[in-house]
């Protein structure tokens, strides 16, 4: 078990290190082994039955893009994850707002962010991606695109998810982690049978958030970020610690740099607590996935109970538990 003071440690021998750890970068960049392919990965339990829609395409010879929208897409209809799309839960004001990106392995992108009323935020994002000269549209404006290109305008509110706002108003407390009722989005990663990379990612976002807020999930560097020629991250958890350090941008980066998927997420997640003085009563939760190039894959969060899904010829599927630094 860890103390938080071996942990402090530990963050400083990383920072201090890093510089040693970039003069290997040639020796540690990629190799020219087997790549591993397809494989697909995402966050959290529902991650399964994600990544399951996904892998049907992957081994049908279908494209990363094709298959993280189709996985993604499961539990954005499914309410009883109450976290992503239907039955997702509201803000304070009662309203479900979604967020969503998508990224291909040509750094082609699209985003919506603070959309209400439609099922499939991501297949939106991924519209805007291909029919428009733009990345991002928010509110009103995604929804008029939207609606205007046959999307179905929907109650995402289920009675269920009204019930708990309802309960929740009573003290009104807010809470963006509360670790009796995790609450998460759904981000995906694939790399195809050509060896492409594509990644999704998709969210009500934080429960009982202001009207109007919008977190990492549907902002291109922080929630998501593919790079065709290294590798993809995405990220779940409290959305405005993911954005400060443009996270799913900074995992890449550190893939680039030579390190582990499962390293680069870690020194992300550090990178994160740099900013807390206080570890005693950190009960903030962020975690990382990535994927690299080769198709390996790793993980890494703030506190334990992350835990994703993977898909793999070698592996079958799997929902495992991610390393985390508590
Ligand atoms: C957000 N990152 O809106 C998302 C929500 C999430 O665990 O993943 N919660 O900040």
């Amino acid at each position: 078990m860890t103390t938080r003071r071996q942990f402090l440690k530990r963050i400083t021998f990383f920072t201090a290190s890093i510089p040693f750890f970039n003069s290997f970068k040639i020796k540690r960049g990629y190799s020219k082994g087997t790549i591993r392919k397809p494989v697909v990965i995402s966050t959290w339990w529902f991650g399964v039955e994600a990544n399951k829609a996904a892998w049907k395409i992957l081994t049908s010879g279908g494209r990363a893009l094709d298959a993280v929208e189709a996985g993604v897409k499961v539990p954005e209809a499914d309410p009883k994850v109450k976290s992503v799309g239907y039955g997702g839960l509201p803000d304070r004001d009662g309203r479900v707002t979604l967020d969503a990106c998508i990224m291909d392995e040509f750094s082609n992108c699209g985003s919506v962010a603070f959309l209400e009323h439609i099922k499939h935020p991501i297949s939106v994002a991924r519209l805007i991606m291909e029919k428009t000269p733009h990345i991002m549209l928010v509110g009103e404006g995604a929804l008029q695109f939207a609606l205007s290109n046959g999307f179905k305008k929907e109650n995402l509110l289920t009675p269920e998810a009204e019930k708990e706002w309802k309960e929740w108003l009573k003290n009104s407390e807010y809470k963006p982690w509360d670790f009796q009722d995790i609450h998460d989005t759904i981000g995906m990663l694939a790399i195809d049978q050509k060896g492409n990379l594509a990644g999704a990612c998709t969210t009500s976002g934080l429960k009982y958030k202001m009207h109007g807020r919008v977190g990492d999930s549907p902002i291109i560097g922080a929630g998501l970020f593919v790079d065709n020629e290294v590798g993809a991250a995405t990220a779940t958890g409290v959305g405005e610690e993911v954005i400060r350090v443009a996270g799913a941008h900074t995992v890449v980066e550190y893939m680039r740099n030579g390190y582990t998927p499962e390293e680069a997420c870690k020194l992300t997640i550090e990178r994160i607590l740099k900013r807390f003085k206080n570890m005693e009563n950190l009960d903030i939760q962020v975690g990382f996935l990535a994927l690299n190039k080769k198709g390996e894959y790793g993980t890494y969060a703030i506190l334990p109970d992350f835990e994703y899904a993977v898909y793999s010829e070698e592996e079958g599927i799997q929902l495992k538990k991610s390393k985390s630094i508590y």
